[in-house]
């Protein structure tokens, strides 16, 4: 894949970096924030992913969330407290809200490993904003991506200039005339980035990672729609901890949906909590694992307990119920 020919980082120490970045999506789709995130930051924000990206979460412990074999996933915001100062970056805001005209909120946001097993598993497409309540012409909602790493092979990928279609003929490139294709395919750039780059892009244009790679890529990944047409609603709930949503400004507050509505899907809709649904037999399978464990484990208390009734009851001898380590504190 060609990486991108036009300029599309906007360096986010310049005075006018606001109008910039909205300028360069008006005529690209897409902009690169370079500059943007603390370096301090971004390297606590690399060490929780990097452990939460260890284990998978199950029964309630920590860990990432898998619905197929190519990507690991997890909430953003419960990765590291650095996360939302990141990603709501007031600046970030701005452009959002001048490139739609109006406020925006957060439609949702994940870290992404997606594993380099060199398979094409998330095609090129285009968003129809299907969840507004309201359909206009125009932008509805900004896609945004932040690099933890250098990323070349294997990165965000843009046909700019396809956002000003207004996707005519729906998600698919496959559903359009063959001259439009052509222009998809040939158009199609690679965002190329460093560690810390934010990269905003308008949902309508044709994009997606570049596929098939053999590299391993982890990202933040998420989006903020137009308040209005959404009915003012967030697009799925979106877990935060509540020490973490104190640190944010008013404007962060309002577009993290502190303001908001409600939802537009339940949770169980969203994406990283179908791994029951997707793999229905491996869930059946582990589900049994897990409880003929428990099962097993509570044979053994009963075990020990009715030797140490034996012992109470016909030697007298009394062992104290040891306290759990969370019991005492
Ligand atoms: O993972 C990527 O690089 C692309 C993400 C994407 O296509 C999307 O959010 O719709």
């Amino acid at each position: 894949m060609k990486d991108f020919s036009v300029s599309f980082v906007v360096d986010a120490g310049r005075k006018d970096a606001v109008a910039a970045a909205v300028e360069c999506l008006r005529e690209q789709g897409v902009v690169c924030l370079r500059g943007i995130t603390d370096p301090a930051a971004m390297e606590k924000v690399t060490d929780a992913v990097s452990s939460v990206l260890e284990n998978p979460a199950m029964l309630g412990s920590t860990g990432y969330y898998m619905k197929d074999c190519h990507k690991k996933l997890h909430e953003a915001f419960l990765t590291s407290g650095d996360v939302m100062p990141l990603l709501l970056d007031e600046r970030i805001i701005d452009v959002c809200e001048t490139y739609m005209g109006e406020d925006v909120l957060l439609q949702e946001m994940l870290v992404k490993n997606d594993l380099g097993d060199n398979e094409l598993y998330f095609p090129v497409h285009a968003h129809t904003g299907s969840y507004r309540t309201e359909k206009n012409p125009g932008p509805f909602s900004v896609g945004i991506m932040l690099y933890t790493h250098d990323t070349s092979a294997g990165a965000f990928c843009y046909a700019p200039g396809t956002h000003l279609w207004d996707i005519p003929y729906g998600a698919d490139p496959a559903d359009y005339p063959a001259d439009m294709q052509e222009q998809i395919k040939t158009s199609m750039q690679r965002i190329s980035g460093l560690k810390g780059d934010i990269v905003l892009f308008d949902h309508r244009g044709f994009h997606g990672p570049e596929q098939p790679v053999k590299v391993p890529r982890i990202v933040f990944l998420g989006g903020f729609h137009s308040a209005k047409s959404h009915a003012y609603k967030m697009k799925a709930p979106t877990a935060a901890y509540i020490h973490d949503l104190a640190r944010l400004s008013e404007k962060q507050q309002r577009v993290i949906g502190l303001k908001s509505t409600g939802v537009l899907i339940p949770k169980e809709k969203m994406h990283y909590f179908s791994f029951n649904r997707a793999n229905p037999r491996t869930y059946a399978l582990m589900r049994l694992v897990a409880e003929t464990s428990f099962f097993m484990t509570r044979g053994k208390w009963r075990a020990k307990r009715i030797v140490k009734d034996v012992l109470r009851q016909y030697m007298g001898i009394k062992i104290k119920p040891k306290i759990a380590v969370q019991e005492k504190e």
